[in-house]
């Protein structure tokens, strides 16, 4: 049995992080080790929210890793707090890495936005990550922020989007995916690039009415989940990109359908 470890943070309430990568990972009969870099109430898009960092506990923790003989078959990065976390977690690809798939999520906004409490410097921190990472999967946002390449909300060419990704892998990574791409009003999905290769891939869904938030976690998850157990990158985005789509229609077709985060579970239901 394959044994992964995931770094991000725990939002006790909201649905993304941790919370949304532990029972997601398990589905696919991976065990799914965790290192918590903060815990907070919710997450940070509610109106208040508490935020404990958990830095000074990582070294300790990967200390007794070490000291037991823990290896991990691939690592996972989500949302991460500082740069600080980010030099931690680049000590810890570099300790129990080699050889093995490193993943990296650089969840840090949306909408071209970042989310409360990040700036255009920690974006920068987080491309040294992405550099160091094996595939990477921001959303556009992201990936502009990381490239300081203008963001455009729309009507943007394949050709914006390429370069894009020719960028992004420039940074050091082999292969990247950029979700919520969409050439048209009525489609979105997710455009990879795999440097070594030098092939592109494009797969997209009908676009939802509605947009919610954690459903770049939840692409992460499974995309990640997918490709350990020996999906293709082109497969893995598939997956998860029609993961995300029945998530939102599970969470659509709710009764009290909730604002922060889609009910991802039901599609974990045997
Ligand atoms: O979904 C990404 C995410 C993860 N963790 C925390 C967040 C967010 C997005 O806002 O606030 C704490």
């Amino acid at each position: 049995m394959k044994r992964i470890l995931t770094i991000q943070d725990i939002s006790c309430v909201g649905k993304c992080s941790l919370t949304v990568a532990l029972p997601i990972i398990s589905s696919f009969g991976i065990e799914a080790a965790i290192l918590p870099t903060a815990v907070l109430s919710t997450h940070t898009a509610f109106g208040s929210f508490t935020f404990r960092d958990l830095t000074e506990d990582v070294e300790p923790i990967c200390k007794v890793w070490k000291d037991e003989g823990i290896e991990f078959d691939g690592i996972y990065t989500g949302y991460l707090g500082s740069k600080q976390q980010i030099d931690l977690v680049l000590d810890i690809f570099r300790d129990f890495g080699d050889g093995k798939l490193k993943f990296v999520d650089p969840a840090m906004g949306d909408n071209g936005c970042l989310y409360k409490g990040f700036d255009t410097e920690f974006a920068h921190e987080m491309a040294r990550l992405c550099a160091a990472a094996d595939v990477i999967v921001p959303n556009l946002t992201e990936a502009c922020f990381m490239l300081d390449k203008p963001y455009i909300a729309s009507g943007y060419s394949e050709d914006y989007v390429k370069d894009i990704l020719v960028s992004l892998t420039a940074l050091g990574c082999k292969k990247a995916v950029l979700t919520g791409i969409g050439f048209t009003p009525d489609k979105l999905g997710c455009y990879g690039y795999d440097s070594e290769s030098g092939e592109f891939f494009f797969d997209y869904n009908e676009k939802k009415p509605q947009s919610f938030h954690g459903t770049g976690d939840i692409f992460a998850s499974v995309c990640f989940s997918a490709v350990m157990n020996g999906k293709t990158l082109a497969e893995g985005s598939a997956i998860a990109a029609d993961f995300v789509c029945d998530s939102i229609d599970a969470t659509l077709n709710d009764e009290k359908p909730i604002w922060y985060g889609v009910n991802f579970e039901k599609l974990l239901v045997k």
